[in-house]
């Protein structure tokens, strides 16, 4: 039997590197709180990224969920049911109602072209998620968003590094999520980042993460404690030295990948636009089942006996899990047909060759 392969396995650092990381936090005996590691991420990220305002985060989650109470929203948001559940929690969280609203039928994206039917006196704000790191319609979303006065939130979980007509799409709407979880292009084991566009705004985040401190006597403002600790923060030091060259070896897999499954009937690529520059954050692929001559979940249960571990994201919707299914009955024609038919293969930098031949090998049978 081949050696278990995963959806994902994360980029690590060097032991030795991190050691040294750690023995400089053991003498800061500093571990959290806006210590000198995460100081130092904060100003490597925002030129990294090309963004002018981030402020880190414990998780991506709390970090969607700081960015509704940044921008104080109220009523209804505008969303996705094609995403991973933080996205509709973080709004739910907030004790705001999700509003969701159809894809497109090729990246997953919310389709700007059926937003406007939902908005309501109620709607204040939309939240897209570039789905595999592709951009949403930027500009359309942002015409709706002017012409209606709604925040936009963009949940960029999966948009570390990408580019659209060479600038960071971080930069666009009010403010962009960033995840940096385990299984995320740029990992900091657990972690998120908020991108904003003011010194103010970026203020008004940093005090709701820190519980709305401004010095020992004075509590400006409702906040949480969704702080990034050092130890998370120095490890993301080491792994952007790294990054470059694991978005790299991304592209090498992606592009072997796409190479031999465009030849196969029956399986449809999902690829970047022109003026996108892509991080290679997932790798997803449709199945059709008259053509491929099996379904979707029949090719995902063959990996698995071959110890090959792809994972459906996202299948099921959103609206489908138990605490929203009572609530939306609506169908999304175009949500359903991607999430009954996706399937993620493995997609990560230390995938080697040989992985990737084996895994074709499987799916071309
Ligand atoms: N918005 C969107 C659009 C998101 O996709 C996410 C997270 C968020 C918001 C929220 O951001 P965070 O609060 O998480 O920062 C995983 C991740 O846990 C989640 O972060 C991610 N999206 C989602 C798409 O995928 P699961 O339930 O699939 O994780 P799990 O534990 O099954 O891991 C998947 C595979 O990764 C494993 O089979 C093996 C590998 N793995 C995982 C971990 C944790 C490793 O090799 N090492 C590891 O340490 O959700």
């Amino acid at each position: 039997m081949h050696n278990k392969i995963t959806v994902t396995s994360p980029s690590l650092p060097d032991l030795k590197d991190f050691t040294k990381s750690l023995e400089q936090i053991w003498d800061n005996k500093w571990l959290t709180n806006a210590g000198p590691f995460h100081q130092e991420l904060e100003n490597k990220l925002a030129a990294y990224l090309g963004v002018p305002y981030i402020s880190l985060f414990s998780n991506g989650t709390l970090g969607l969920i700081t960015a509704i109470q940044a921008l104080q929203l109220e009523g209804e948001i505008i969303t996705t049911p094609y995403s991973f559940v933080a996205t509709a929690h973080s709004i739910w969280w907030n004790k705001l109602k999700p509003v969701f609203v159809d894809t497109d039928p090729v990246y997953g994206n919310l389709c700007p072209e059926k937003i406007e039917a939902a908005i309501t006196p109620k709607t204040t704000a939309i939240m897209p998620v570039h789905v595999y790191g592709h951009p949403c319609e930027l500009e359309k979303i942002k015409l709706i968003a002017e012409k209606y006065n709604l925040k936009i939130i963009y949940d960029a979980a999966h948009a570390f590094g990408v580019k659209y007509n060479g600038e960071s799409i971080l930069n666009w709407g009010d403010l962009s999520v960033l995840s940096f979880h385990a299984t995320k292009v740029f990992n900091t084991i657990e972690g998120g980042a908020i991108v904003s566009h003011t010194a103010e705004m970026k203020k008004h985040i940093d005090y709701l993460k820190n519980f709305g401190f401004e010095d020992e006597t004075t509590v400006m403002e409702i906040g949480i404690n969704a702080k990034m600790n050092e130890i998370q923060a120095a490890f993301g030091l080491l792994q952007l030295d790294k990054i470059n060259e694991n978005i790299n070896k991304r592209k090498n897999i992606y592009n072997h990948y796409h190479q031999e499954l465009s030849q196969i009937k029956g399986i449809r690529l999902i690829s970047p636009k022109e003026n996108v520059t892509y991080n290679y954050s997932y790798y997803p692929i449709l199945i059709d089942e008259k053509e491929y001559g099996m379904t979707r979940d029949e090719l995902y249960f063959h990996l698995q006996k071959n110890n090959i571990f792809a994972r459906r994201y996202f299948y099921p919707l959103i609206t489908a899990f138990e605490p929203y299914k009572n609530h939306f009955t609506k169908h999304f024609d175009h949500a359903s047909k991607i999430a009954d038919k996706v399937i993620c293969l493995p997609m990560y930098a230390e995938l080697t060759e040989s992985d990737v031949k084996y895994i074709l090998n499987i799916i071309k049978q």
